[in-house]
Formats: C-alpha cells, sequence, structure tokens
C-alpha cells in the first residue's frame, strides 16, 4: 500500500540529475523514469559522444510528451547550474556528478575540490538563490571515502572521518556543506554514504570492471596480462542497481537525514579476482608478496578461457597503482537503512561479478570478431 502511494505521490515530479550519464546517473534516470517522473540530467559537452549508458531510455526531444531531457552543463560552472534549475524547478535534485576516481584525484586535486566540493555548494546556493529551498529536495552523493583510515568498524553514521584523498576531503566539505544547509536554511538535503557499488556499467579504471573486463579479454587471447595495485584492500561490494533505490528513498522520508548504504559484508580486490577467473574456467592462485606478486593459472576448464595453458602468469602486481594513501578497509553498517527505509541489499557481490564477467565476455567476443578481420581493438586500461 506505501509502494503504490509513494508511486503514485512521484507520477507528476520533475527530478535534475547531474552525473546522469555516470554509472549511478543511468540507473537512477531509468529508476525515475519507471516511476513516471520527468527527469532532467546535466551532461557535459565532450568531443566524442559520452551518453553510452543512457542511449536506450534517450528521448528525442521534438517529440511532444518526452520525460527525458539533456541539459548541457558542468558543476564548475554557477551561471549554467542556476539557469537550469530556474527553468525546471526540480522537486528533486540528484547530485551525483563528480570527478569520482581516487587515484585520479591525486594527480587533479585542485580541479576534484573544484568539482565534488565547490560544485555541490554551487548547487545549494542557487536553490536557495532561486527561492526553491522549501521546494527543492536534495541529494548529496557522499561516499565511505569519508572513513578512510578508520576510525571504528564497521562503519556507521556516527563514525568519525578521516580522508586519505583529496577525493575523500572534496566529498567531505560536500557531505558537510549539505548539513550545513539543512540546519540553517531547514532545506530537506540528505548525504547517502555509500560504500561501493559497482555494475556492468562501472567505469573501466575502477577495479572490479578493470578486473572483469582484463580477465575476459585475457581469456580470449587479446591482451597477455593484467595490472593491479594493492590486491589485499577490502571493500564492502554492493550492486548499483540496488543502491539508486537507496537514493530516491532517502528524498521521499518526512525527515531528511543521513544514510550509510553498505552490504555489511567484506572482501579484498585478490577474491575478487579470483571469482572472476573462475566465471571464466579460470583456476588462479597467487604467488609471492606485494609488488613481486603474479596470479598464475592452476587449470583451464572450458571454452572461454580457450587461449591460456596453465602455468600462464596473467595478473601482475604493478606499483603504479599503489596511492599515496591508501584505504585499506571499509565495512559499512547499513543498520540504520534497514530499520528506517526497509534496505535490503537483492544482489550478491558474487552474482554481480558474475554479471559483470557475463557482459564483458560478450564485449571481448566482439572485439575478437573485430581483431580478427584486421580492425583495430580497444587497448589495455589504466587506471
Ligand atoms: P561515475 O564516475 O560513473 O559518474 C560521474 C558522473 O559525473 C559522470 O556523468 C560524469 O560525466 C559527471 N561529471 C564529472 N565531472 C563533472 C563536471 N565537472 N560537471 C558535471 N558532471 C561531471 O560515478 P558513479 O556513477 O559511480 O558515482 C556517482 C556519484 O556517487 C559520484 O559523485 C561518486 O563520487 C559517488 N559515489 C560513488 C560510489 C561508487 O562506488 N560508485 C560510492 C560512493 C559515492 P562524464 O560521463 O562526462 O564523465
Ligand atoms: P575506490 O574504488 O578507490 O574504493 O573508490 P577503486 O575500485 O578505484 O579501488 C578499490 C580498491 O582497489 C585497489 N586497487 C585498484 N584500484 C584501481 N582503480 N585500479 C587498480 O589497478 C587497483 N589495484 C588495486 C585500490 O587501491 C582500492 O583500495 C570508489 C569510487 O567509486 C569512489 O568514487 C567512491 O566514493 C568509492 O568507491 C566508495
Amino acid at each position: 500500500m506505501e509502494q503504490i502511494k509513494q508511486d503514485f505521490e512521484s507520477r507528476s515530479k520533475v527530478a535534475l540529475i547531474t552525473g546522469v550519464t555516470g554509472q549511478d546517473g543511468s540507473y537512477l534516470a531509468e529508476f525515475l523514469l519507471a516511476k513516471g517522473y520527468e527527469v532532467h540530467g546535466i551532461k557535459r559537452r565532450a568531443s566524442l559522444f559520452n551518453t553510452a549508458r543512457i542511449d536506450h531510455i534517450y528521448q528525442d526531444p521534438h517529440l511532444e510528451n518526452s520525460r527525458f531531457k539533456l541539459h548541457y552543463g558542468d558543476l564548475t560552472d554557477t551561471s549554467n547550474l542556476t539557469r537550469i534549475l530556474r527553468d525546471i524547478e526540480p522537486d528533486e535534485v540528484y547530485n551525483l556528478g563528480a570527478q569520482s576516481h581516487v587515484a585520479v584525484s591525486f594527480e587533479a586535486p585542485e580541479y576534484t575540490a573544484d568539482v565534488d566540493a565547490i560544485g555541490t555548494l554551487r548547487l545549494l546556493e542557487a536553490i536557495r538563490f532561486l527561492g526553491l529551498d522549501k521546494k527543492t529536495r536534495f541529494y548529496q552523493a557522499s561516499t565511505s571515502e569519508l572513513y578512510g583510515l578508520v576510525q571504528e568498524t564497521p562503519q556507521r553514521e556516527t563514525t568519525p572521518f578521516y580522508p586519505r584523498s583529496p577525493y575523500a576531503v572534496a566529498k567531505l566539505y560536500a557531505y558537510w556543506i549539505c548539513v550545513n544547509y539543512r540546519e540553517a536554511y531547514n532545506m530537506y538535503a540528505c548525504n547517502g554514504i555509500l560504500f561501493n557499488h559497482e555494475s556492468p556499467r562501472r567505469g573501466e579504471t575502477f577495479v572490479t570492471r578493470k578486473i572483469t573486463r582484463g580477465l575476459a579479454n585475457i581469456a580470449l587471447g587479446l591482451e597477455p596480462c593484467l595490472y593491479l595495485g594493492n590486491i589485499d584492500s577490502l571493500r564492502d561490494w554492493g550492486h548499483a542497481k540496488d543502491y539508486v533505490r537507496m537514493q530516491w528513498l532517502m528524498l521521499q522520508q518526512d525527515q531528511p537525514e543521513d544514510y550509510v548504504i553498505a552490504t555489511g559484508l567484506q572482501y579484498s580486490v585478490r577474491e575478487f579476482v579470483t571469482w572472476a577467473a573462475k566465471e571464466l574456467g579460470i583456476a588462479l592462485h597467487f604467488e609471492g608478496q606485494g609488488v613481486d606478486e603474479i596470479g598464475v593459472i592452476d587449470a583451464v576448464d572450458g571454452d572461454t578461457a580457450s587461449a591460456l595453458k596453465p602455468g600462464d602468469v596473467i595478473v601482475r602486481i604493478d606499483p603504479r597503482y599503489f596511492r599515496p594513501a591508501e584505504v585499506e578497509t571499509l565495512l559499512g553498517d547499513p543498520a540504520k537503512a534497514k530499520q528506517k527505509l526497509g534496505w535490503i541489499p537483492e544482489i550478491t557481490a558474487q552474482e554481480m561479478c558474475a554479471e559483470m564477467v557475463a557482459e564483458d565476455l560478450k564485449a571481448a567476443r566482439r572485439h575478437a570478431l573485430l581483431a580478427e578481420h584486421g580492425f583495430s581493438i580497444p587497448v589495455t586500461i589504466e587506471g
């Protein structure tokens, strides 16, 4: 009954998503469209198309009744954000846009701060300036990276923060400015403190996707080896589809609050590699320690790994993927979200890994076919 009521209430709502072309933005746009929302998304101008994740839900803007509309924009551009907000007067804003790669934030710290920290302030201030503060509800994509050098395990809403990268420090500002606007101006603004979540749409340079894509390519003989950094790092991995539901639910409550969204289960990068290898029919073990470590094939089973034989080395550690300051371990406690939002993650990390491998294998097969006919194929990923 509650679900039917919520669906009915959302039928004519207007939402604005920053970061609509990203992993979460694409799942959230699908989710909100299915709920009857009019969905506006901000996309960046790029020299090549950057809408691959949302092409399947694209609606021709020339048609009447289009409910999915894209606007050019950027979180570094105040006037652009203000104009879009003025024109569409959204009921809900989901601020998912960010320079979201932790390692890259060490390379581009100032830009990361501009987009991830000040970009959030720009949106909140524009909402206030336009007098939308009583109408517009605001979701901020906060992160488990805030916990960084962890002060308590598992991490919950009350655990002290200790950010370990320019990305996390920028997100710390965004977290607090969101809390501050809630307290100072009585705005409905929430932080979702989301732990790592992945999917077949995950960017290719995040570790899970790098692994599933890399191993699928290796299995078909398209790449010789996968280079990784700290494989002993521990993460609490969920599926992005499960997590965008929670982003929406946070904005449907009577009171705005901050929530940890996590599975409460933790695995190492090394374990994720082993799951992916198993999906491809490869038995794999690691030899050595740290920078000397290599992943060696024990046995090959089935047709997907036809290019390989036992004894082959397919994983190597490359120190270039170590970070100047690492977040070694993250494990979330989603008790509050369970109790207040009815949070039950439906997809396990292992199921998600299997789905990602299956999708990357399809892509690798397409690339193998292209290579066979003399066309160039994508090269090894760095990141
Ligand atoms: P992605 O990197 O897949 O997507 C980021 C989005 O932000 C893309 O649409 C990107 O555009 C856009 N973007 C980047 N820079 C700007 C800018 N200057 N102006 C406007 N838009 C910009 O991230 P995810 O979907 O995985 O994550 C969504 C949000 O959630 C991010 O804020 C991330 O930091 C946060 N988060 C993610 C977690 C995860 O595990 N996935 C966990 C916790 C928080 P383009 O496509 O053009 O690059
Ligand atoms: P993270 O995700 O930094 O947790 O940030 P990522 O997948 O990049 O790294 C997870 C862990 O794996 C280790 N690692 C490697 N990482 C990458 N990218 N490449 C490698 O080759 C590699 N080898 C080992 C990393 O050192 C790290 O410990 C993600 C992003 O989505 C953020 O935006 C988000 O806020 C957090 O998750 C929660």
